[in-house]
């Protein structure tokens, strides 16, 4: 076995985040070692927890970790900040919140901000995601940002999905018509002492109950987490909700929605790699050219049409190939 990967498997921190930081900068090598790790992967629960900036997530991650750790699983976790273009900010202010746990060996943090576009973050997250796994971690915790996009992909990458709302943020019924509830297996309203935490509570009661989501079985539970700073109750919530991810675990075991989840998952994988593979080397090669803003202009002043000059760009590069 490659030496990388043998040490990866056995845990070693410092090759794991090596080759985390390679799949960040895109290392064409970084893609090989994955490929070598992948019959290692596949064993882990992987967590997803998202929401918008600020509702807490890595507070409850932090805390999440405090409980799993009383019953001995070892943890990886890795939060993901599309919306910060530096390493640094948000993620610096994540490793302090995580900082309890730095010194204890059964606790993995690595985080991720995005480089480049079309959808490479979502294959390097599903990739930090499968190093985290060959070194064999219990649970997978990953956190990510509620903006656009970026939450409905985490239901790809992880098998149960917490969502992390803020009583008074305004914007809940809004965030929910986006998609979120179709992706929550459990809600959290965080923050629950304050104003509006029950009234939130009522209305997202009567959403889950209008809901189709429940024919299947699962009703995502809404667990109240109060105030962070004040210990007693804090442990005692956050106990409850790794009550429920655990309840959901049981869940997709028995109902075979894990299996499912699974299957969704290589589907995604598949998109994601072809993607990298067809659609990046091609935009790339156009933009280093100077084609794709000869393009945008022509679409620009109506001299043509986006789709005309995809099926111009897709014979040319099938051309290519074939001469290969
Ligand atoms: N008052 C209060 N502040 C909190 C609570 N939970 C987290 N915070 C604070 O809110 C800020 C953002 O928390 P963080 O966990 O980083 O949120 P994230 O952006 O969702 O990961 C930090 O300053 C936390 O200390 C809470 O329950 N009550
Ligand atoms: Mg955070």
């Amino acid at each position: 076995m490659d030496s990388t990967i043998k040490k990866i498997c056995s845990g070693d921190v410092r090759s794991a985040s090596r080759l985390i930081r390679d799949i960040e900068d895109k290392i064409p090598e970084a893609k090989a070692k994955i490929k070598k790790l992948y019959a290692h992967t596949g064993k882990s629960f992987i967590i997803g927890i998202t929401g918008a900036p600020g509702a807490g997530k890595s507070t409850l991650t932090d805390a999440l970790i405090t409980e799993l750790r009383k019953q001995n699983k070892t943890i990886g976790v890795l939060a993901v900040d599309p919306t910060s273009p530096f390493t640094g900010g948000a993620i610096l202010g994540d490793r302090i919140r995580m900082q309890r746990h730095a010194e204890d060996p059964g606790v993995f943090v690595r985080s991720l901000a995005t480089r480049g576009a079309l959808g490479g973050l979502s294959q390097a997250v599903g990739d930090a995601i499968h190093v985290m796994e060959a070194m064999g971690k219990d649970i997978i915790i990953v956190e990510t940002v509620g903006i656009g996009q970026q939450e409905i992909d985490i239901i790809n990458h992880a098998h149960s999905v917490v969502v992390v709302l803020v009583p008074g943020m305004g914007d809940e019924i809004q965030t929910m018509k986006a998609g979120l509830m179709e992706i929550a297996d459990i809600f959290v309203i965080n923050k629950a002492n304050r104003a509006g935490a029950k009234q939130l509570q009522t209305e997202l009661t009567s959403m889950l109950n209008l809901s189709s989501k429940t024919a299947d079985g699962w009703k995502p539970p809404i667990v109240m987490v109060g105030d962070a700073f004040k210990p007693d109750t804090f442990v005692k919530d956050t106990a409850k909700l790794t009550q429920k991810i655990e309840e959901h675990h049981v869940y997709l075991q028995q109902s075979g929605k894990l299996t499912e989840r699974m299957h969704r998952k290589a589907m995604a994988e598949i998109k994601d790699a072809l993607s990298s593979c067809l659609l990046e080397p091609v935009f790339e090669s156009l933009t280093a050219s100077g084609e794709l803003e000869h393009f945008a202009e022509k679409i620009k002043s109506g001299k043509a049409d986006p789709y005309s000059v995809a099926e111009e760009i897709t014979q040319r590069f099938f051309k290519k190939q074939d001469k290969k």
